[in-house]
């Protein structure tokens, strides 16, 4: 049994789409917390996270936008996630991945304070390592993985509180890298798992490779969820779609391979935009994957070896 917090992000600042802002009042109606519920987690919803006023700050990038209001989101999801860490599991409901430039940031700092290493998961078809110098789309949600790998170039940002390391930083579902980003994915020890690898050696044993690897660092684990990283067919409801993403039982075994772990300590659900949704089915897909995550399972019995 998980204590669950839930806790409300409707950041929309970080792209040019408007609508992710709705994604945690479509969670709620489409039953996150029934769902946790009924799998015997206590839950706790703290509502919507509410962000400073803007302050002003520029940047040399004139393509970046609204810079202010994602670093006041920064501040405050950070602030809300370093209080919910010692509580119980937070679940950030986004809200554009701009909101894990806050919720990566706050979860660091609790693993800091205790003397833990902090292990990131990154289910996605971008790997977000843009810098607010590099970003050429301006969109400040393409940044957050290169902000808490503490590359330079955050400069209005607060500074990373202990920036995770690369050989703790593991992505899935890569397949839209630009190239900026590749050249700076180069310099790192991160893991990048994108489709061909997991087109030729399925998605479980990487993954199993990485969570050994938390386990025997008692690491805490982020996972961050990121609706592309589901095949469009599947999941329409995003406004960065790429094509050739993971199916419906890929992106469950994941799910169900990480409840095994019993390692996830935090977890972003994010880029959901429920305006471009058809009749809900994003977000029931995002929920039913949640499910699969907090121990949803046909038969409660380790899988056979055949
Ligand atoms: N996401 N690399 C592109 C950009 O605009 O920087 C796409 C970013 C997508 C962001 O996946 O959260
Ligand atoms: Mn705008
Ligand atoms: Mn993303
Ligand atoms: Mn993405």
């Amino acid at each position: 049994m998980t204590h669950c917090i839930l806790i409300g992000c409707p950041v929309d600042e970080g792209q040019r789409r408007a609508g992710c802002l709705m994604g945690p009042a479509a969670y709620r109606v489409a039953g996150l917390a029934r769902t946790l519920t009924e799998l015997g987690h206590t839950v706790e919803d703290r509502g919507d996270v509410i962000p400073a006023a803007g302050r002003g700050q520029t940047c040399d990038n004139p393509a970046v936008h609204h810079l202010p209001e994602v670093i006041a989101w920064t501040e405050a999801l950070s602030a809300s996630a370093s209080a919910a860490m010692p509580d119980g599991v937070p679940i950030f409901m986004g809200g554009d991945h701009s909101l894990s430039l806050g919720t990566v940031a706050g979860v660091a700092a609790h693993a800091q304070a205790e003397g833990r290493p902090l292990f990131v998961i990154w289910l996605d078809a971008h790997s977000d390592f843009h810098t607010v110098r590099t970003t050429t789309s301006g969109n400040l949600h393409g940044t957050p993985m290169a902000y808490a790998a503490g590359r330079a170039g955050f400069e209005p940002f607060p500074p990373f509180p202990a920036p995770v390391p690369g050989q703790n930083i593991c992505m899935f579902g890569i397949r839209s890298v630009d190239p900026a980003e590749h050249a700076a994915l180069e310099e790192t020890r991160i893991t990048v798992n994108d489709m061909r690898v997991l087109d030729e050696h399925g998605i479980a044993a990487p993954l199993r490779a990485f969570l050994d690897r938390v386990r025997a660092e008692n690491g805490l684990l982020h996972v961050s969820l990121d609706v592309d990283f589901l095949d469009p067919s599947i999941a329409p409801a995003v406004g960065t779609t790429v094509p050739g993403g993971t199916t419906f039982r890929e992106a469950h075994l994941v799910c169900e391979l990480l409840h095994e772990s019993g390692l996830m300590t935090s977890l972003d659900l994010v880029e959901l935009n429920p305006f471009l949704d058809d009749r809900g089915r994003t977000a029931k897909l995002m929920v039913d994957l949640v499910g699969s995550l907090m121990g949803r399972k046909v038969f409660d019995r380790p899988t056979r070896s055949f």
